[in-house]
């Protein structure tokens, strides 16, 4: 999120749009009625279903699952030619007068530098600023020159036309207009909309250019740094905020730090790369300061071993020929047998992953698996046979499972990082039962044993293993207070001021925050964002003051935020240029006292620049400003574009039915085998989307009575009308096929899911809950990522799970 939970109650509109909070986040969900009790907020809800966020809506619009790129391109469109944006800002704190370079260009659905055997865009030179002899980029602030991003933005979206995106959409036209109509509203400086989003927008092959194009509509209204506004991704399991927070995603190390390629062997060239010089005069440019946060990283690994001379251990990091080993890489690789060993914790990926069949196939190829988790999931027993729900042939299977009973998160001490990226402290709420010990042990006694052997036999690269510091209190297992100090930092020698030549640390002291990091080796930090969480004060995570003097709902004394307890990022927009809160009455953040920026939060922004320096507010970005234009970081291009889901209803994109290299994704990677595998809306003419419903939480509460009490059988939705076309009655049983498997369930026939006309015809949704498997103690069902396809977005790999085609057909006998 860039904004926080609390902070939803400011807006003026929520839009939920790819997700489904009242239902997946029943407890932040309280912000959104409190924004509608308090603020007279209005919600809009868009989505395929009529979903439990749609029934407490204002207004509430259906739109065909993965097309949201469409109805948020009309809007860009719409505010544009209405003038319905907000001036000042879109001038002031975006990309909008950027020139872009003279070779940038966009034809038949494909942006310039595109290469069709390799599914990608390998020369994306063109895509960025052109910039003058002084090698700042060049703008006019005038908005007339044709090549300025505004102007290509507007000429990219034009095409988006309310007919052309209600025939892409299956969105009735009138109902678009009503919600483009009032989002439109919330152009006026002091209005503001939350977008609250989640999966309904990750889980497609352009999940991350859906998120984009949220975020650039956001910017045309000025809801960026506002309260009450923002890009809220609404995160999924308790921790999965501090998972990517700390880098566990294979291409990443701590804080938002990038491991690197093959190709960078050379390390003052990989942290030149990574901390660019400002690209507008007078700028921040944060990432400047990427060689201390990574330096410090290093001391905090390697610790003294890390030295000047051998580059911070550098060559100890391993570099990626591929740009990440995600899921769906790992287990191509496992089902080609190219995998001996698989460590799987706190994880259930044949029941979480696409294509059942392809992940169970490729565990059958290990020669060993290992299962850390409190419960025995189907992942454990993938080997098993459990009849139709899991047909495989046991005596087949050679692979070696350990299953090593953990902790789970009740049980022990720590933090968790929500949403709103607080870092919230707590404590061990029961014993662990049985033989159950927590991750930390586990991972602990891997450690030693590893290093043992590495000490004992040598081994082709032993150092970064047995350079690891690891000098914790109690080794075997690392106190969770002990490992949040570490990643706070500490000064390794006294800091100095050299301007001042005050103290500022002394050595062996806990870091107030980041800005004390040095890339001399002075200090270690094992995760530069959450510097400042574990001070000389204490533990700032443990904090439970909820006073809010200014009754905005920044609370900045309960727990701790990332950055710097900052809560609402580029907060500094919220103030217009010369340093006054947009609306000074009701959306006051932060200001220009004339001395200094305070206020209600934090400032995301150096606290005694004053407004006149011309500092722009988005610092992390060299240039200063917001970007509508993505330059070359996105795989598919510096505009999202509509592409279908791979496996589409209509078989064409009707913005580029020419050419068919611009149906689907052109820079999606997908893996042979798995190209194979989609079905055509011949064989399986319905649209399918897979969703969660309160009552249970993924695979794991089917282990509960009382969770399998409240959902306790299997069930699919289908609308009325298609349900009278197969025949089907509320309570038949159905089998719902795709072209990688079938699952059986219960229909639910709803009113909640209508047809849509797309294209010249109608397309019906099929909705399909997750929950159900073939372990614990509810009715056995089906894993529903039976029938999921193979493939992700361009650029995160996260499974297009929200999108795909089956066929269902009511099973003969099974009458309700
Ligand atoms: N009770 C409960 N709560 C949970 C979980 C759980 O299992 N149970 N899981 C947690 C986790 S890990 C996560 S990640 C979050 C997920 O939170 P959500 O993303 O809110 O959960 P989903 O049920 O997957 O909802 C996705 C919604 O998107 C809609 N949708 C599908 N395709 C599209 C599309 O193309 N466009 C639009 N606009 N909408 C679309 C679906 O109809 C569905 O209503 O929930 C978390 N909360
Ligand atoms: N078709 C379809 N598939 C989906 C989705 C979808 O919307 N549609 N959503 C996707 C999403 S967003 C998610 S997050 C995934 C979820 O997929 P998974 O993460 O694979 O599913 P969970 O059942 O949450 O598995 C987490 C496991 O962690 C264990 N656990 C709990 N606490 C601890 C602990 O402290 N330590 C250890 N070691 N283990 C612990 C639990 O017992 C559980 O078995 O599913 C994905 N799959
Ligand atoms: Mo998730």
């Amino acid at each position: 999120m860039t904004n926080h939970w609390t902070d939803i109650k400011n807006a003026d509109l929520v839009l939920i749009m790819g997700g489904n909070a009242a239902e997946a986040h029943p407890c932040g969900f309280k912000w959104v009625t409190e924004a509608k009790a308090h603020n007279k907020a209005r919600l809009l809800v868009v989505d395929p279903r009529f979903t439990r966020s749609a029934s407490v809506a204002d207004y509430y619009a259906p739109i065909r699952t993965g097309t949201d790129i469409a109805f948020l391109g009309g809007l860009i469109s719409y505010l544009i030619e209405n003038g319905k944006y907000q001036k000042e800002y879109v001038e002031h704190y975006t990309d909008a007068a950027f020139i872009v370079k003279e070779g940038f260009g966009f034809e038949d659905g494909l942006f310039n530098g595109y290469d069709a055997e390799k599914r990608t865009y390998p020369d994306k030179s063109s895509w960025g600023y052109e910039l003058g002899e002084d090698g700042f980029a060049k703008v006019d602030p005038t908005l007339q020159h044709p090549r300025c991003v505004f102007n290509l933005m507007k000429q990219h979206y034009s095409r988006y036309t309310p007919d052309v995106v209600s025939n892409i959409c299956g969105t009735p036209k009138d109902m678009m207009l009503k919600v483009w109509a009032e989002i439109a509203e919330t152009s006026a400086p002091g209005k503001v909309m939350t977008i609250m989003y989640a999966l309904g927008w990750t889980q497609h092959s352009v999940g991350a250019q859906m998120i984009r194009t949220g975020a650039m509509v956001q910017l045309l209204l000025g809801n960026i740094g506002m309260p009450g506004g923002g890009m809220n991704a609404l995160r999924g399991h308790s921790n999965i905020q501090g998972l990517t927070d700390l880098g566990l995603l294979s291409n990443s190390l701590p804080g938002y730090l990038t491991l690197a390629m093959d190709a960078e062997q050379d390390y003052p060239a990989y942290i030149a790369k990574r901390a660019s010089k400002p690209l507008r005069p007078g700028q921040l440019s944060y990432w400047q300061n990427y060689g201390k946060f990574h330096v410090s990283l290093m001391k905090a690994w390697f610790g003294k071993a890390a030295t000047a001379e051998n580059n911070w251990c550098y060559d100890w990091l391993p570099k990626l020929d591929v740009p990440g080993y995600d899921v769906l890489r790992y287990f191509d690789l496992m089902y080609q047998g190219k995998v001996n060993g698989y460590f799987c914790q706190g994880f259930n990926p044949i029941a979480s992953f696409p294509n059942k069949a392809k992940v169970g196939g490729a565990l059958a190829k290990l020669k060993w698996l290992v299962v850390m988790d409190p419960l025995a999931t189907e992942t454990s027993e993938f080997w098993r046979n459990a009849g139709d729900f899991n047909n495989v042939d046991t005596k087949a299977i050679q692979t070696t499972v350990f299953r090593l009973p953990v902790t789970c998160f009740a049980e022990e001490d720590g933090s968790i990082v929500n949403s709103g990226r607080w870092l919230q402290w707590h404590w061990k709420g029961a014993q662990p039962p049985g033989e159950a010990r927590t991750d930390i042990a586990i991972m602990s006694g891997l450690y030693h044993r590893l290093r043992a052997m590495y000490a004992k036999d040598g081994g082709k690269f032993p150092d970064p293993i047995l350079g690891l510091d690891w000098s914790y209190k109690v080794p075997d297992e690392p106190s969770p207070e002990e490992l949040a100090m570490e990643y706070n930092g500490k000064a390794l020698a006294d800091l100095v001021d050299p301007k001042t030549n005050l103290l500022l640390a002394k050595a062996g002291e806990q870091l107030p925050g980041f800005a004390l990091l040095r890339d001399d080796g002075s200090t270690a930090s094992g995760c530069w964002i959450f510097s400042g969480s574990w001070t000389q004060l204490g533990n700032q995570m443990a904090r439970r003051d909820n006073s809010d003097p200014y009754a905005m709902g920044q609370t900045l004394g309960w727990a701790w935020a990332w950055p710097a307890n900052r809560r609402i990022l580029y907060n500094r927009a919220s103030a217009d240029v010369s340093g006054k809160p947009w609306d000074p009455e009701k959306k006051r953040l932060v200001w220009w006292n004339g001395k200094a920026w305070g206020g209600t939060d934090v400032p995301d922004y150096k606290p005694d620049v004053p407004p006149e320096a011309g500092m722009n507010p988005f610092i992390m970005n060299p240039e200063g400003v917001a970007r509508f234009f993505a330059v070359d970081k996105m795989a598919e291009g510096p505009f999202p574009e509509h592409y279908e889901p791979f496996e589409t209803p209509i078989g064409i994109n009707p913005l580029h039915k020419d050419n068919p290299k611009a149906t689907s994704n052109p820079a999606a990677r997908v893996f042979k085998n798995d190209m194979e595998l989609f079905g055509t809306a011949k064989e399986f003419p319905y649209a399918a989307t897979t969703y969660r419903l309160t009552e249970h939480f993924h695979f794991w509460t089917k282990h509960c009575r009382l969770n399998a009490i409240t959902q306790p059988e299997q069930f699919v939705e289908i609308g009325e009308v298609l349900a009278k076309e197969l025949g089907i009655v509320a309570g038949d049983r159905v089998k719902v096929s795709s072209n990688r498997g079938y699952i059986k369930a219960v229909a639910v026939v709803t009113k909640r899911i209508r047809p849509l006309q797309v294209n010249g015809q109608t397309v019906h949704h099929v909705g399909i809950p997750l929950h159900w498997g073939f372990s614990g103690v509810a009715r056995n069902g089906y894993l529903t990522n039976t029938l999921t396809p193979f493939v992700g977005d361009g650029n995160t790999q996260t499974p297009e799970f929200k999108s795909f085609l089956v066929n269902v057909e009511k099973i003969a006998g099974g009458e309700a």
